[in-house]
């Protein structure tokens, strides 16, 4: 990396009630490999959905963690249906869910949804991968597949925002390989994209959100500061591309959407009602790495 640094900063799209996904915007999110919504959340949506996860006991009981290979831990909690609490909320609402649909072209479901755990000085990182790396392993045949990952607190390089190789979706599933402890893409492939797809650092303020295509090149770094750095992930999944193999994730599964003021009236509420949490040692990353083992 040179001096010059590539950062969203002041890209993408002031979300408000009148926003709508144009040609222009699927336009951008197929030759990018992403869009950004500012304040896709507003302040008090955000705000309330921060509160509802630190009360929330199952990120305490249900969170793992995994060797990012460079000395710490990625900390993260899974699950997989939304439930009727704010973060069920927000993966249903017409703003996330609508948008997706209007993105990867057709009714989508909630492939599962996470909270990324970045804590201040002990942070881990993720290596560089996409994510239908894995999800082809899952028996998604086609990589309909995308994710809104919103801010919960701000995301800046400091702290680990995410970093993304902008355009390099287009290039198509990559080869995933073992890294340390995470099946990562192809280093050598990631550094040649790299130069045509320059490194691009993710920077958001809370409530903010980027919605990204499943062959999206990105990682992040270890958190290094004081602030911590949560984020709050729905990925979903075309409803015509059901998973042809049993797996950790779920198969279709209609997604009830609501309006988008649902999520204000969930005040703080959070419940583990119906969402079924990771508990066991099968997770997309181990996986992944077993599957590759297999193959190797
Ligand atoms: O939030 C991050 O830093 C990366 C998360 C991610 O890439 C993942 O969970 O697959």
């Amino acid at each position: 990396m040179g001096e010059f640094v590539r950062t969203t900063d002041g890209t993408g799209y002031q979300y408000t009630d009148n926003f709508i996904v144009t040609d222009e915007v699927k336009e951008q999110f197929h030759r990018d490999g992403f869009i950004i919504l500012r304040k896709f959340l507003d302040a008090e949506e955000v705000t309330n959905l921060r509160t509802a996860l630190e009360q929330d006991r199952a990120l305490e009981d249900y969170h793992y963690a995994r060797d990012d290979g460079q000395g710490r831990q990625t900390k993260t909690v899974n699950w997989s249906h939304p439930g009727d609490d704010i973060t069920g909320m927000i993966g249903r609402s017409e703003k996330a869910a609508g948008t997706m649909e209007k993105l990867l072209g057709g009714e989508v479901y909630q492939y599962h949804a996470k909270v990324v755990m970045k804590e201040p000085f002990t942070g881990g990182a993720f290596i560089w991968h996409q994510d239908y790396g894995y999800w082809y392993l899952n028996g998604n045949l086609f990589p309909d597949m995308g994710t809104v990952w919103i801010a919960v607190d701000g995301a800046d390089k400091t702290n680990g925002c995410l970093q993304i190789l902008p355009g390099s979706h287009r290039a198509g599933r990559m080869d995933h390989v073992k890294v340390g402890d995470q099946a990562g893409a192809d280093p050598e492939r990631v550094e040649l994209l790299a130069k045509l797809c320059p490194l691009t650092y993710v920077q958001l303020d809370p409530g903010d959100a980027l919605f990204f295509h499943c062959n999206l090149l990105h990682r992040s770094d270890q958190n290094h500061s004081q602030n911590r750095r949560w984020a709050y992930l729905v990925c979903y999944n075309r409803a015509s591309n059901d998973p042809v193999y049993k797996h950790h994730h779920p198969n279709y599964t209609p997604l009830i959407k609501v309006p988008n003021n649902r999520i204000k009236e969930c005040g703080t509420k959070t419940s583990t009602e119906g969402k079924i949490f990771f508990q066991g040692p099968k997770r997309d990353r181990d996986l992944a790495i077993e599957v590759l083992e297999r193959t190797a």
